[in-house]
């Protein structure tokens, strides 16, 4: 530790995640303060915000009722052990989570994050196959271009190889279903793709090599998001929950992005008419104004854990942040806006308007493919003569810097993705400044 006390604008000490350090320090990025569609730099400088700060902000930024209910949750009790102790919200909000959840998602555990709700499941699913008898079951089956978080589970069952490769092995046994994406058959998609279902049947495949009795569950994304927006196709969604049904294996759907009306739905499960066994979320379910995750949890896979003397806890699982009195408090008044604005619905209604929107971007220059679905849209570039990702990382930049929006990027991949209270007059403006980001890098 240096002996001389940072400065105020000293950027060394902080690490930030996900963030090439070196060229962020350089020529830094800052959001000073957030209000509704838009970002302010530091001095003021209005951005749209394109992508929800990262698809968490879905009911747009520091709304006053959500603002609200945390000043006044943090004045009334700011923190309540969740072991053997409760506090109403916490009840409050489960009660309201497994209501919007489909068919028998009943149960709701709380984490603090997508990746602690990822391990959350992963862990509840083993250990409900120890509870029935079945502990032989530990595999875990993923998806290749996953992204399940960061912690050891989710990176196991995820699918990008720089999150994994510096990692070691990880969890073992977990193996990987294919990715649904393929631009041949699927260019310039609107919606679930037509061609892709059949992928589905490789997981007969991986149950044949390990044998169904070894496998504890499968975990996909219903749209894969970070690694560019992947629909999934017609039937493709079905085809998995079958199979994994005729096996006796436990469908994961993590939800972390497609909760809370990203496509229009409280859940995509509703959107697919699906009900997994166990559904993760995060993100959108306090609007991104405090940490907050979960696990739904049907019925019967909570059932078979009460049981045995009832002093006894019956899940060794849990965080001290779990159902966080500011997050609970957050998540209610969020889901009151939620409810009050029909965002979800109006998510629903202008999905034709952002898709033939962000579709109107084909024949710019390196413009590789567009897809869409829900209020999210992707837009691949050409890679650049320097490699991937370098053209991708030049469009955010550009657009922070020079063309007062917010976009997320994955590789060369532009990924929109507002706040659910967009209005059409907005939708023209985050696709023309894209355009203009596009345009702006030759
Ligand atoms: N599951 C899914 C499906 C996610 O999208 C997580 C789990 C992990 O959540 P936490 O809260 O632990 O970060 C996520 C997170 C991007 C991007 O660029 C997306 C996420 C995180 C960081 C970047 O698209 N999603």
């Amino acid at each position: 530790m240096s002996s001389t006390p940072a400065t105020p604008n000293d950027l060394s000490a902080y690490w930030m995640p996900f963030t090439a350090n070196r060229s962020f320090k350089k020529a830094p990025r800052m959001l000073g303060r957030a209000k509704d569609m838009h970002y302010y730099t530091p001095e003021g400088r209005k951005l749209l915000d394109g992508a929800a700060g990262l698809w968490c902000v879905n009911a747009g930024h520091s709304r006053d009722p959500i603002v609200k209910a945390i000043q006044d949750q943090a004045a009334e009790m700011d923190f309540a052990p969740p072991f053997n102790f409760g506090h109403p919200k916490a009840f409050q909000l489960a009660t309201r989570v497994a209501a919007m959840a489909p068919g028998d998602l009943d149960h709701v555990f709380f984490a603090n994050s997508g990746s602690e709700a990822v391990d959350t499941a992963l862990k509840m699913a083993i250990a409900y196959f120890t509870t029935i008898g079945q502990g032989q079951r530990t595999k875990f089956i993923g998806r290749a271009r996953g992204y399940h978080g960061v912690g050891f589970g989710g990176i196991s069952v995820g699918g990008i190889s720089p999150n994994r490769k510096m990692f070691g092995n990880a969890l073992a046994g977990v193996d990987h279903l294919p990715a649904t994406y393929n631009r041949a058959e699927q260019a310039f998609a609107k919606g679930e793709p037509e061609w892709g279902a059949h992928l589905a049947d490789e997981l007969e495949n991986i149950v044949a090599l390990h044998d169904a009795s070894t496998i504890a569950a499968v975990i996909v994304e219903p749209m894969a998001g970070s690694t560019g927006v992947i629909a999934p196709p017609k039937g493709y969604l079905q085809k998995l929950r079958a199979i994994c049904d005729k096996y006796g294996i436990l469908l994961i759907f993590d939800e972390v992005i497609t909760g809370f009306g990203r496509l229009g739905y409280s859940f995509a499960a509703e959107r697919y008419n699906i009900v997994p066994d166990l559904l993760t979320f995060a993100k959108g379910i306090t609007s991104g104004t405090v940490p907050m995750g979960g696990v739904i949890a049907r019925k019967g896979i909570h059932d078979a854990f009460m049981k045995g003397p009832e002093h006894m806890v019956e899940l060794f699982h849990g965080y001290t942040y779990s159902a966080h009195p500011l997050a609970c408090a957050a998540g209610l008044a969020t889901l009151d806006v939620y409810e009050k604005e029909g965002l979800f619905e109006r998510a629903r209604s202008i999905e034709s308007t952002w898709a033939d929107a962000v579709h109107s971007l084909k024949g710019l220059p390196n413009v590789a493919d567009i897809r869409t679905i829900g209020l999210v849209g992707a837009v691949d570039l050409a890679p650049n003569a320097v490699g991937p990702g370098k053209r991708g990382f030049e469009a955010m930049d550009e657009a922070y810097h020079r063309q007062d929006l917010l976009i997320r990027i994955a590789g060369d991949t532009i990924v929109l993705s507002p706040p659910l209270i967009i209005s059409d007059a907005q939708i023209g403006e985050v696709v023309e400044r894209t355009a203009k980001t596009i345009k702006a890098l030759g």
